[in-house]
């Protein structure tokens, strides 16, 4: 039996997406060459059991983690890509398992990691690319872009992301950080951190879909924390920090 590959390994979180997490999985599995690991937060609809059985089948390609609560989307993605750095994965995707991410771009994020330090999925490159979202959440989800790159200065169109391919030394540098998010605020305070060590990242058109099944998970939490986020990231923004960061900078090869 070949021996497992997770150079290039695809971080999924899910909670209670029984019905798209299979196809997801056999997507990926054909279309592409990269792995899969799925973080499953006990979700009470069995999606962690159908994640076991994926695994079985293809032991090669597709692993899991099961987390104890307390459940998150932030936590699940950072203890996915904390194991994904210790299974020795030199590109670390996150991606969403309910088909907004579209895995015909996995690819080109990829790709786009050439070049860079972390490639984001961007809704917003080249105008406005989403499908079947009601006005109100596009409009929330524009104003909040906007509203974090005025006070965060990051030189993206989509801060708030999910979809994204990171290099596995700008990711374990990010990681170094005690990152508290656990919603939108989450992308752009990991991006905060990558701009912070003058890591690059380049964006990648995507079109974004609506979820195909299941509930969102979005809150009035998630909200109020991508509000008060960037304002706590710049003000964090210490003199001592930065000489820090320049003295990394100045000790890098
Ligand atoms: N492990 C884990 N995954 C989660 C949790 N909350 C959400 N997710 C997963 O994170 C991804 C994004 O969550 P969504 O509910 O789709 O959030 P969203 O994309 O903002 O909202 P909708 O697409 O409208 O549902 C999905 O794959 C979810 O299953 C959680 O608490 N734990
Ligand atoms: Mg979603």
């Amino acid at each position: 039996m070949p021996s497992a590959s997770w150079h290039t390994l695809i971080v999924i979180p899910t909670y209670n997406e029984r019905a798209n997490l299979p196809p997801l999985v056999h997507r990926i599995l054909a279309e592409t060459p990269f792995s899969v690991l799925v973080v499953d937060d006990q979700s009470p609809d069995g999606t962690g059991r159908i994640a076991d059985a994926l695994a079985t089948a293809n032991p090669t390609r597709v692993t899991v983690l099961h987390r104890q609560p307390p459940r998150g989307l932030g936590r699940s993605y950072l203890d996915g890509m904390r194991r994904a750095i210790a299974l020795g994965a030199e590109r670390i995707i996150q991606m969403d398992a309910d088909f907004s991410h579209d895995p015909d771009y996995l690819q080109a994020l990829v790709g786009a990691t050439q070049d860079a330090d972390v490639a984001v999925g961007s809704r917003y490159m080249n105008g406005v690319s989403v499908a079947n979202w009601p006005l109100r959440r596009l409009l929330l989800s524009l104003a909040a872009n906007r509203y974090v790159r005025a006070i965060t200065r990051l030189p993206v169109h989509d801060a708030t992301s999910g979809f994204k391919c990171w290099r596995r030394e700008a990711l374990m540098r990010v990681l170094e950080h005690p990152i508290k998010s656990d919603g939108y605020a989450l992308q752009f305070e990991m991006l905060f951190h990558a701009r912070r060590h003058r890591r690059r990242i380049v964006e990648v058109p995507i079109v974004f879909v609506e979820r195909r099944e299941g509930a969102s998970k979005m809150s009035r939490q998630v909200i109020l924390e991508s509000a008060l986020r960037p304002l706590t990231l710049v003000l964090s923004r210490r003199p001592a920090d930065l000489d820090s960061v320049a003295q990394h900078e100045a000790a890098r090869p």
